[in-house]
């Protein structure tokens, strides 16, 4: 699954600044926006942290669904303050990208257009209170199973903005955890809707990690590069393994029938996520797709008066400082 960077020119084909840029990446040292790069690692770049920030921003819909439902002023404060923090998650992830030179707008647009990518994971519904829990226990779970390693991301801007992401997203898992263990100790009813939704968002929050790496056209480039340092179906494996203790304790049933500790491979066995659904929803026939959109369009209508005043505030700005310049 991976494959190799060449590493001295080779009858004089690389560059001085490419073969810097192999160096670095050899040494594990940090590309940072300065340097010389190879158009398709921007390219790399730009389309996985975009589509990472546009999940952010999406991401947002499904709990949001719960703020004035919760079941209590603590928990919508809680809500709500998570919320929050995945805006702040799509911020600083906006703003890593701009420094490979794409424009917020541009990438606004593309979502706005349906022409970008977000996670699989927030094309499902949330009928349920249990589903809160089940978004931070298995959603942010996996989110930081994914993401721990892309601290070590080789471009600076990206792996820096996942360190403060990640201490975040434990935070968010956690709380997911106590709902659901809350839920667990309650009423047969409760201890119901709990596994109930376990059983609905377990398979989506697999597919997180994207398609298994025989399917996965990105990741040997991408681990090349030491963007990705581990392949999508290692990921995913390190994940079940995470969660089934956590799942003992709690008192839920992970819904798959095909896992059992494997003591040769000192790993668990486990079924797959069905990926024609993952196909469905990656082509926009998921639960939600449609709606997700169309409320991410009417925000951006609705903000437009937001835009325009910011604009004419700065150009407003702008001028008052050529005067006082002049
Ligand atoms: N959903 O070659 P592959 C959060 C696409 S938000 C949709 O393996 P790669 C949170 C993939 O993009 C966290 N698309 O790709 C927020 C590619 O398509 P293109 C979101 C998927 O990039 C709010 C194609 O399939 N996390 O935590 O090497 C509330 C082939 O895949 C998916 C991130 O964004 C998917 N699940 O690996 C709560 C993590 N999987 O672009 C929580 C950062 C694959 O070629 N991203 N695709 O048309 C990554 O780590 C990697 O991009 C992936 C995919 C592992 C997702």
């Amino acid at each position: 699954m991976t494959i190799s960077l060449p590493t001295r020119p080779i009858g004089g084909d690389i560059s001085a600044e490419e073969q810097q840029f192999n160096d670095l990446i050899a040494q594990d040292s940090r590309i940072e926006p300065r340097d010389w790069m190879p158009e398709a690692y921007r390219k790399t770049l730009i389309r996985q942290i975009a589509q990472h920030a546009h999940s952010e921003i999406i991401g947002m819909q499904p709990e949001s669904n719960w703020i004035l439902r919760a079941p209590s002023l603590k928990r919508k404060a809680i809500l709500i303050a998570k919320v929050q923090d995945e805006a702040g998650h799509g911020l600083y992830l906006y703003s890593a990208a701009q420094t490979l030179g794409v424009g917020r707008d541009e990438m606004t647009e593309q979502l706005i257009a349906g022409t970008a990518r977000y996670s699989s994971i927030f094309n499902y519904a949330t009928p349920t209170w249990a589903d809160m829990g089940s978004i931070g226990w298995l959603v942010d779970g996996a989110a930081i199973c994914n993401q721990v390693p892309l601290c070590r991301a080789s471009y600076g801007p990206y792996g820096r903005a996942m360190v403060r992401i990640c201490k975040e997203e434990s935070f968010h898992q956690r709380q997911g955890f106590e709902i659901l263990l809350e839920l667990m100790n309650g009423t047969p009813e409760q201890r119901q809707m709990a596994q109930e939704s376990v059983n609905r968002w377990y398979w989506p929050a697999l597919m997180m990690f994207g398609p298994p790496d025989d399917d996965s056209p990105n990741s040997a480039r991408s681990m090349a590069w030491k963007i990705k340092r581990f392949s999508n179906d290692e990921l995913r494996r390190r994940f079940v393994g995470m969660l089934v203790p956590q799942a003992e304790v709690l008192g839920l049933t992970l819904p798959d029938p095909d896992l059992t500790w494997n003591e040769e491979k000192q790993a668990y066995d486990m079924g797959q996520p069905d990926w024609d659904e993952f196909h469905e929803v990656l082509a926009g026939r998921g639960q939600m797709n449609a709606q997700r959109m169309q409320r991410r369009r009417d925000a951006h209508d609705e903000g437009a008066w937001v835009r325009e005043a910011a604009a004419a505030y700065a150009a407003r700005q702008s001028a008052t400082t050529e005067r006082v310049v002049a």
